[in-house]
């Protein structure tokens, strides 16, 4: 399996990443999955907790799940997924994760459909937004522009993506002539339908994740494995290196 997907990577010229939670699993950043069945935030719903109604009923509780989860992001470091993606310089990589690995990682061409962990910006719209400290996280406070309440600048469940974003990642998955799909469960939108974009544009896919996803009907090579293994197997492989 891993020799076929290899040879189809070696063919292509436009190779592009679509990555999820499970890229960052084994830095130790808890997938959406792995959020709702372990450690201190089970019993919140994550999708109640990252969305404009959770903010407006809870705004202290909500920015108290963010900054813990930026200090972990702050501790974690790149694994050797992030590091095989960054080395392929022709690459570009759309991704749903808010966190920096990739960046961190020194990944050129990231596409963050889902907005950034790293950054806050003005509940309201009079467009503030600033860098924060991940290892000390600010708590919940006012845009100093207009006096709204800051959030951080990700993409709530029920929000619209980045138009920008989201048109770029658009264009790339049907130009693309592989999309390697890197542990995502492919069940929210309109993310995971770049995956039968790219399908229906011609590309191949190649997925790499730990179990079966939503996507699994998609896929022309499907290799069940953890992407710190995997990635590195198929893109360091001097088979691939067009
Ligand atoms: C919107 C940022 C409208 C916040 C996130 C169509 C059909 C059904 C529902 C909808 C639809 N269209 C819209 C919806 C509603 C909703 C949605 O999709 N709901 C789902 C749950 C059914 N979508 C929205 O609300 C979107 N907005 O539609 O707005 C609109 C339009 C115009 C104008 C106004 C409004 C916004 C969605 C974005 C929400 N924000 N994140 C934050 O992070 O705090 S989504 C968030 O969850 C992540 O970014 C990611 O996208 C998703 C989690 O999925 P994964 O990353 O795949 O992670 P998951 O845990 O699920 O799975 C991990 C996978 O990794 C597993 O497969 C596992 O096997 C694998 N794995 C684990 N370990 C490893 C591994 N693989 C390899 N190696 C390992 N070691
Ligand atoms: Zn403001």
């Amino acid at each position: 399996m891993i020799e076929q997907a290899r040879r189809i990577i070696a063919q292509a010229g436009r190779v592009v990443s679509f990555s999820g939670a499970g890229l960052s699993a084994e830095s130790g950043i808890p997938t959406f999955r792995d959020a709702q069945t372990g450690g201190l935030w089970e019993k919140h719903d994550p999708m109640r907790l990252a969305s404009p109604q959770g903010f407006a009923a809870d705004p202290q509780l909500v920015s108290e799940w963010y900054a813990h989860r930026r200090r972990a992001i702050a501790e974690a470091q790149p694994n050797g997924a992030h590091l095989a993606l960054s080395r392929r310089s022709n690459m570009i990589h759309v991704t749903q994760n808010v966190d920096d690995l990739l960046h961190r990682a020194g990944t050129e061409h990231v596409i963050q459909l889902h907005g950034t962990i790293a950054h806050d910006r003005c509940n309201g719209d009079c467009g503030f937004r600033e860098a924060v400290d991940m290892t000390d996280p600010p708590a919940l406070r006012s845009c100093p522009q207009c006096g709204d309440q800051l959030r951080p600048a990700v993409v709530w469940f029920g929000e619209a993506l980045p138009s920008d974003a989201w048109e770029e990642a658009e264009r790339v998955c049907s130009e693309c002539e592989v999309l390697l799909v890197i542990g995502t469960s492919a069940a929210v939108y309109p993310a995971a339908g770049l995956i039968g974009l790219a399908k229906s544009a011609g590309a191949k896919i190649i997925i790499v994740n730990t179990q079966s996803s939503d996507a699994s009907s998609l896929a022309d090579v499907e290799l069940l494995g953890k992407a710190s293994e995997v990635v590195p197997a198929l893109l360091d492989d001097p088979s691939t290196i067009s």
